[in-house]
């Protein structure tokens, strides 16, 4: 059963009322239970963020790591123990900011990883500053007249090397985000799955959403499925990307 890889003991989690963050963690425990992944085989990392404490609500061994610092942590784990399913889930601050020059990197080395990254647009833990991914013009608590940089692009990004895996999904696309969570861990390398995620109270509001449900309509308004064999992504698109 799925529900045997949540700490159901912790229920109900720190995350705020209608998150989409439960459905992350709901979804990729569907999945690594389909697998056979458990305790025995696999291990889940997180950074610091509202995104950080999945990996605590998982009943399997992980590591609550620094800010930042979860690809090098999951890199050395899969070091040192390679036959270890390592799954990564962490905000996009966490991975494209202060760890950016980290997913550069490891992306460039190509390890072993699965690389969950719940795509929020902002630093949801610390009450919604603009992050990597904030859209242009987009207003947050540190960019009350709106964000003035384009956002970082994480495709463009994963696919500057030879070999690479990226799936865009989003937490309204259920069983398109379960999908990409299957492919990515099938896949024999580094794979990112960028996840399009409501933060609700530090992000939504202010930009006029008054309920979770209303952020996921909107992700239902705005993404379509890349057409079969799609090279490149649009920017309102989800599928998958790859190179072997
Ligand atoms: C080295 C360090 N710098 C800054 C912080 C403060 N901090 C905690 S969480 C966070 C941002 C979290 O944003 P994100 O990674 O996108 O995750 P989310 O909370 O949105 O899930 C920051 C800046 C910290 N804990 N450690
Ligand atoms: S602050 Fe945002 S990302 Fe964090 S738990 Fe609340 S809704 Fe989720």
């Amino acid at each position: 059963m799925f529900k045997d890889l949540i700490k159901l003991d912790r229920l109900p989690t720190s995350w705020c009322p209608g998150c989409g963050l439960g459905q992350i963690m709901i979804q990729l425990a569907m999945v690594m239970d389909g697998l056979g992944l458990n305790h025995t085989n696999s291990t889940v990392i997180s950074g610091v963020g509202c995104t950080g404490r999945l990996a605590g609500y998982m009943n399997v061994d992980g590591i609550y790591t620094l800010h930042g610092r979860t690809l090098p942590v999951a890199e050395a784990v899969k070091l040192v123990s390679p036959d270890l399913k390592v799954i990564v889930v962490s905000g996009d601050g966490d991975l494209a900011s202060i760890g950016g020059n980290h997913l550069l990197h490891a992306a460039r080395r190509n390890p072993d990883l699965t690389v969950l990254c719940n795509n929020n647009n902002v630093y949801g833990l610390t009450g919604g500053q603009a992050g990597p991914t904030t859209p242009r013009n987009t207003k947050t608590v540190s960019t009350p007249a709106g964000a003035t940089y384009d956002p970082v692009n994480l495709q463009n990004l994963m696919k500057a090397g030879a070999r690479y895996f990226y799936a865009k999904t989003t937490v309204y696309h259920q069983l398109h985000l379960r999908n990409c969570i299957k492919e990515a861990i099938a896949w024999p390398g580094f794979a990112f799955v960028d996840i399009t995620c409501h933060c609700i109270e530090n992000n939504g509001r202010r930009l006029g959403f008054n309920s979770a449900y209303e952020m996921l309509q909107h992700f239902r308004r705005t993404y379509k499925r890349a057409p079969d064999g799609a090279e490149t992504l649009g920017p309102d698109e989800i599928g998958i990307v790859r190179q072997g």
